[in-house]
């Protein structure tokens, strides 16, 4: 049987054999006494890593984001974020519906960016009272429903002096802010700057089984520490989960670049194809995002015909799909791709 090429997502990777093997020999105690060599150990990477001065081990990318913004904003408070944002479209409303917090939406440029003028006219006067209070500007890099785009350091400073202007506090979902760093070949805290709270995930390209983490000033983190708490998020000896972590941040950021030139020959090969709408320049970082032409097939069609051939993709809705390359997909891989999908291209609706 040939391996199914699994494109879904970069959170199908599994565990590498250090990662077992690190998992096995951990020493543990109990996180919540604050008691777990590992997770301590982790959290003081992560940190050093982000450039911030702690940071917190929560099981979740959701869980990071969410406990980030309960940190910064009470119930009616308002947090500004794109339309397309993760937190607004795929965290099932978390921060609504725990925390009362109003999201308000302005348009995601296909760059990943919020524009400059948009979040400024979304900020609220503060003296009025028909208004929530503007609290947070949340920000994603890379950004995942603008195809893996990466925001600069340079974009960051921009939307940091806003805030400074208004007060306001800068949250970045940083899930992918490691494939960020390596594409424009900066440190992962040059990315982080100008952010207050950042979160970031190891179980995607770092390929780790589980987790996420929260990275910030030691005070905000003492605040996410009990919001975690609240959620239901304080593991015990999380240190078999940590210590995969670690290897993660030891030995997996600089493979991403492989994960980029797959992803960067995947979309050259698919834009050759008739019916495919793609232009491959887009195409920063792991991700790849498609559309279909009218007269060839739906999404949900190319994703069932692929699927026979051994190769998964998602369907994300409009005609568009998701291809998201990752630990354990090799270029032959991307060959088997590309070969399947001109079959089946071809054969037609
Ligand atoms: N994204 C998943 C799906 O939820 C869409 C994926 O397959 O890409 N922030 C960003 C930018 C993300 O892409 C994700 C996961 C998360 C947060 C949430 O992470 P988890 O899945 O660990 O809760």
């Amino acid at each position: 049987m040939e391996k199914t090429v699994d494109l879904r997502s970069d959170t199908v990777t599994l565990p590498s054999a250090a990662m077992r093997q690190a998992m096995f020999q951990a020493e543990l105690g109990d996180d919540v006494y604050g008691e777990d060599p590992t997770v301590n150990r982790l959290e003081a990477l992560a940190a050093e890593r982000l450039g911030k001065e702690e940071a917190l081990f929560v099981p979740s990318g959701t869980m990071a984001n969410l406990v980030c913004l309960l940190t910064h904003c009470g119930r009616g408070d308002e947090a500004i974020m794109g339309h397309l944002a993760h937190t607004f479209l795929f965290e099932a409303g978390g921060s609504a519906a725990v925390g009362g917090i109003h999201p308000h939406t302005v348009p995601n440029q296909p760059d990943g960016t919020l524009d400059l003028d948009d979040i400024e006219a979304a900020i609220r006067p503060p003296d009025n009272p028909h208004y929530p209070h503007t609290r947070l500007i949340c920000l994603e890099n890379t950004h995942n429903r603008c195809g893996g785009a990466v925001l600069t350091p340079d974009y960051m400073a921009q939307v940091r002096a806003l805030a400074n202007r208004y007060d306001l506090a800068i949250h970045l979902d940083g899930a992918r802010i490691f494939d960020a760093a390596v594409a424009l070949g900066i440190e992962p805290a040059v990315a982080a700057r100008g952010a207050d709270s950042v979160s970031f995930c190891l179980s995607k390209g770092l390929s780790a089984p589980v987790g996420s983490l929260v990275c910030g000033s030691a005070a905000f983190v003492q605040e996410a520490r009990r919001q975690r708490k609240i959620l239901g998020g304080s593991m015990r000896q999380a240190g078999v989960l940590a210590a995969a972590g670690i290897v993660a941040l030891e030995s997996m950021v600089d493979r991403l670049v492989d994960d980029h030139r797959n992803a960067r020959q995947l979309a050259e090969g698919l834009a050759r194809l008739p019916g495919v709408i793609l232009d491959p320049a887009t195409v920063q970082t792991n991700i790849v995002i498609f559309a279909l032409a009218p007269d060839t097939l739906s999404a949900s069609e190319l994703v069932a015909r692929l699927a026979a051939h051994g190769v998964k993709m998602g369907d994300i809705g409009g005609c568009r799909l998701r291809a998201v390359t990752h630990y354990g997909i090799e270029a032959d891989d991307i060959d088997r791709v590309l070969v399947a999908a001109t079959q089946v291209l071809a054969a037609g609706g």
